[in-house]
This record gives structure tokens, C-alpha cells and sequence, in this order.
């Protein structure tokens, strides 16, 4: 496939450990409800319509190149298309976020998933998003494709919602630990076939979302976690190498997971992101030197007046050095900020 050729590698630079001539910014959820022409597009349009219609989910992931200096962009589109894809349904629900209306309760749920689906077909409407976004952005920055991991997909496949425990899918991991891996491991598969799908349609790095990692602690972590986090970047990097395909560079961002940052070192990713929740200096030393680190402003600080702001950032740069670094917030943004806090933070970044 011809793309554009690439203007700002900063981002792929960085994720590969190379020198930049500045620290590369991204923002996790940049996409979104606190950009206005978002909110603008969808009152028009519901939230999953947006991700299956791939001249819309391109629109929305362009939206925030088109306001901000970023040094990426990340594809429209949601963790939960994976759950959908092996046969659950999946409400965006006003006020509440995502809703599976008939959540797995027992493991003999399990065989309700439909484990053959073709999850390259099914969800090739998220390649075809891919393929447009790359030609639109005519090479301006690089494009992130992302998934979530399985424990953070399985939480919300049993929760039903977001949850602030996660008790009933940890309750599968206590009593149930078997059932619990043979779910994960179906997730994993999807996961991978999905990943290697977005990197064929044109994804130039691609990031895992462990989003309820700070539910597990370093036991269950070790068991219900790491190995699928694993087993996701090795089987994603020789498929893609198999195929031919330029090496792609891969994220892991573990929310609430400094518990296990030695072992995510050599989990087989480049990147490792961070929430706001470790000192930079505490987690390099924990990494070592070999791996690249994102993050990891609090998504909070942007409230902050923008004097103040400049100063956190200033302080964090310093923190993690200008190498094998890429900044970011620590978490989503939230939706309520005002788009013009986004701009100071990437000004401060590239001032810093
Ligand atoms: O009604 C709406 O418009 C819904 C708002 C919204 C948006 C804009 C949701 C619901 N998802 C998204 C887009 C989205 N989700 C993106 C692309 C945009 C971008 O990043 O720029 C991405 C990468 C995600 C990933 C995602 N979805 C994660 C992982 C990242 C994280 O925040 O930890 C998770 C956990 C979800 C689930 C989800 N989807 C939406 C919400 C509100 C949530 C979290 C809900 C909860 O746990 O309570």
C-alpha cells in the first residue's frame, strides 16, 4: 500500500529509541467530547455509527491535527469493537460510557462468544478508517492504532460497564481460574489478528490499553496479565514481520501498574506508558535504559493556571531527559477541558 511519504517521525523516532530534535506529543483521548466540531459531529451521529463509518471515524481522528501542533494522530474508534466483534452488544449510553446490556455471568457464557468470527472481517471497517486517515493526513504525522488488552476487555465483558471494583471479574480470577484464562486467551487471539489487521492497513505503531491494571496488583498481574500482554507484542511482531511489513513499534500503557514496570521492561514492547501516579526518575530506574517511556502528566493538571502548567511540564521534561521519551498526559483528557489547555500543554512540550 502507498501512503504519503512520512514528514514528522518524531513520535517513530523516539518509539525506536533515536535522537529528535524535540520531545514528540501526543494526548491520550485527543479524539473526542472536549473538542467542540466533535461534540458537533456527534449530535449528528451515534457513537458506534461514528466508528463503523470509516469517512467519519477519519474525520474525528483528524479533528485534533487540524486545531494542534500534536506529533500524532490516533485512529478513531473504541477498546470495546473487540467484545462486539465476538458477538456482544455494545450501548454508548449519554452520561454512563459503554453498556453490554447481557454481560458474561458464568464460564459457560463463554461458549456464547462466537470464538470463529473472523475479527479481520468483522471489524475491517477500523482498517478501512486506517487506510483513509493515512491519505488524509498526507504524511503529516504518524498514525497510532491501538487495542485494548485482554484483562481490561474481559472486566468490561463481565462488569457489563465501568466498574470501580471490578469485583465480579476478579471474582472469575479467584474462583475460576481456568474458565478465566480460556477467556483471556480468546481475547488474546482477537486481539491479535486485530492488531495485525490495523498494521496492514497502514497503523505505524500501535498501543494496548491496560486500563484496569491498577485493579490487579503484581500476583495477579503476573497470572491473568503479563502473559497475554506478552503473547499479544510477539505473536504482532512476526506476524508482521512474516508479512513483510515495515517493523511497527508497540505501546504498552498499564493504568495504575508501577507494580510491574521490571517485568512490562521486557515484555516485548518499545514504549511503555505511564500514569501520573510514579515519579519519571523512579520509573527509568525501574525500566532501565533500553526501553522508551510516555507520559505522564495528570490529565488534572491542565485545570491548572497556565503559569503552573508550564512549570509541571518544564519539570517533567526534565524529569524522563529528552531522549527515548514521549510526552503525554498520564490518562484520558477529560471532557470538560478547554481545547485552548490542550494547545499550552503542547507549546509547553515543545518549549521545554
Ligand atoms: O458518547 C461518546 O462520544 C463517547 C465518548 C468516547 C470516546 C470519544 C468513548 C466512550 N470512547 C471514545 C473514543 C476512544 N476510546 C478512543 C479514540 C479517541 C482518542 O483516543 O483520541 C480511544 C483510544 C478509546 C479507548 C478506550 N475506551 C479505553 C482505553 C483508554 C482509557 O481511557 O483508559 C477505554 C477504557 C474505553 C472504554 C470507554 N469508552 C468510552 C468511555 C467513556 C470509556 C470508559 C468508560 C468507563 O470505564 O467508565
Amino acid at each position: 500500500m502507498e501512503f504519503p511519504v512520512l514528514k514528522n517521525d518524531r513520535l517513530l523516532r523516539a518509539a525506536r529509541g533515536e535522537e529528535v530534535d524535540r520531545v514528540p506529543i501526543w494526548v491520550m483521548r485527543q479524539a473526542g467530547r472536549y473538542l467542540p466540531e466533535f461534540r458537533e459531529l456527534r449530535s449528528k451521529h451515534g457513537f458506534f455509527s461514528i466508528c463503523q463509518n470509516p469517512e467519519l471515524a477519519a474525520e474525528a481522528s483528524l479533528q485534533p491535527i487540524r486545531r494542534f501542533d500534536l506529533d500524532a494522530c490516533i485512529i478513531f474508534s473504541d477498546i470495546l469493537v473487540i467484545p462486539q466483534a465476538l458477538g456482544m452488544t455494545v450501548e454508548m449510553l449519554p452520561g454512563v460510557g459503554p453498556v453490554l446490556p447481557e454481560p458474561l455471568v458464568s464460564s459457560d457464557d463463554i461458549y456464547k462468544l462466537d470464538v470463529t468470527a473472523d475479527i479481520t472481517k468483522k471489524l475491517s471497517y477500523v482498517g478501512e478508517a486506517i487506510r483513509i486517515t493515512r491519505h488524509k493526513l498526507d504524511g503529516k504525522v504518524p498514525l497510532i492504532g491501538f487495542s485494548g488488552a485482554p484483562w481490561t476487555l474481559m472486566g468490561y465483558m463481565i462488569e457489563g460497564r465501568g466498574s470501580k471494583t471490578l469485583a465480579k471479574a476478579k471474582a472469575w480470577l479467584y474462583q475460576d481460574p481456568n474458565a478465566s484464562k480460556h477467556l483471556l486467551k480468546v481475547i488474546t487471539n482477537s486481539v491479535v489478528d486485530y492488531l495485525v489487521m490495523q498494521a496492514c492497513a497502514g497503523a505505524q505503531l500501535l498501543q494496548v490499553f491496560e486500563s484496569s491494571g491498577e485493579h490487579l496488583g503484581p500476583e495477579l498481574f503476573k497470572d491473568y496479565a503479563l502473559p497475554y500482554i506478552k503473547d499479544i507484542s510477539s505473536r504482532v511482531k512476526g506476524r508482521v514481520n512474516e508479512l513483510g511489513l515495515d517493523y511497527i513499534p508497540m505501546t504498552i500503557f498499564v493504568k495504575g501498574g508501577h507494580y510491574a514496570l521490571e517485568d512490562l521492561a521486557e515484555s516485548g514492547y518499545d514504549v511503555i506508558g505511564l500514569d501520573w501516579t510514579i515519579d519519571p526518575v523512579e520509573a527509568r530506574q525501574k525500566v532501565g535504559s533500553r526501553v522508551t517511556l510516555q507520559g505522564n502528566l495528570d490529565p488534572c493538571a491542565l485545570y491548572a493556571p497556565e503559569e503552573d502548567l508550564r512549570r509541571y511540564i518544564k519539570e517533567m521534561v526534565k524529569k524522563f531527559g529528552k531522549s527515548h521519551y514521549i510526552a503525554n498526559l498520564g490518562h484520558g483528557i477529560y471532557p470538560d477541558m478547554n481545547p485552548d489547555r490542550v494547545a499550552a500543554l503542547i507549546d509547553a512540550v515543545h518549549e521545554a
